[in-house]
């Protein structure tokens, strides 16, 4: 049995692409409509500032998305060939069948992933940037035997994987992406989550293969995008490997005319109620 070791606590907060341009939303509405308000304060103009507030509150409370969950795992299986992990394999190709474009972390590059404790570690992956961090190791050796209760290599002729000695890791990527997953080896505790916040808190629980170890695949897919993702393994010893995530599809962004809309507004207020007093005025004597 492997050692384990006293929890720690992580106060993690993640302001996703997503929310901070609801906050922008918001924002832009509270200034259009104080400026309404300030310009005469009409009843219309206010309604329709009240209905905006409304729907981006409403935007905000409907952000979590719809997630969707591969998973599989191996009890008391350790390095081998992808046949000998049935369970684990097929969730990968669960995930794989997504049919997204996975950018895969598989530890081996030398330069990118080199051996030995890191801080915080960076890199490019297909066309994203990753940054992963804190206080973890890329190994190539077990760091005790059996392997299936201290995590090993799952990439197909490598020998490289991230080994986490207790606590967290963090995936942070320099565009948002839709969907994550992973091989991870030694899992044998009952709590050990994936977090990550897609405008709301997220939570993936990683199975228990049991009290002998083995192996598993994680993976999922969310239909909002999200920027970091946290593996958490607090009080156990677990191998990470062939991590994979795909890139959000490129939008539009629409901060830039969402307040030109507003002012839109408001001076078309203005206008209607500087014309009612000229109309009120009547003819000129
Ligand atoms: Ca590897």
């Amino acid at each position: 049995m492997k050692q384990h070791f006293a929890p720690l606590v992580e106060l993690d907060i993640d302001f996703s692409s997503e929310a901070f341009w609801t906050l922008c939303h918001f924002a832009s509405w509270s200034v259009s409509v104080a400026i309404g308000a300030v310009c005469g304060g009409k009843a219309k103009l206010r309604r329709v500032g009240l209905l905006g507030v409304s729907v981006l509150l409403f935007t905000g409370l409907a952000n979590a998305g719809t997630i969707s969950v591969c998973s599989g795992f191996d009890s008391n299986v350790g390095a081998g060939l992808p046949a000998s992990r049935p369970k684990s394999t097929a969730a990968a190709l669960c995930f794989d069948a997504f049919g997204q474009t996975e950018s895969i972390i598989d530890f081996e590059s030398p330069s990118s992933y080199p051996l030995g404790p890191f801080t915080t570690l960076s890199f490019s992956v297909g066309s994203l940037g990753v940054t992963i961090g804190t206080n973890q190791q890329i190994r190539n050796t077990l760091v005790g035997v059996p392997d299936t209760l201290y995590g090993f290599n799952t990439t197909l002729g490598g020998s490289k994987w991230l080994s986490l000695f207790s606590g967290s890791i963090t995936f942070t990527f320099s565009k948002p992406i839709t969907d994550f997953g992973a091989y991870l080896s030694g899992v044998q505790l009952t709590g050990e989550t994936i977090t990550f916040n897609d405008g709301s808190p997220q939570t993936v629980s990683l199975p228990n293969p049991g009290s002998s170890g083995g192996i598993e695949f994680v993976g999922f897919k969310d239909d909002m995008p999200f920027s970091s993702v946290s593996i958490n393994v607090q009080g156990d010893i677990v191998g990470v490997d062939d991590v994979r995530g795909s890139a959000a599809p490129e939008v539009t962004p629409e901060p830039a005319s969402f307040p030109l809309v507003c002012a839109g507004l408001v001076l078309a207020g203005i206008l209607r109620r500087r014309k009612r007093r000229f109309v009120g005025a009547g003819p000129p004597a």
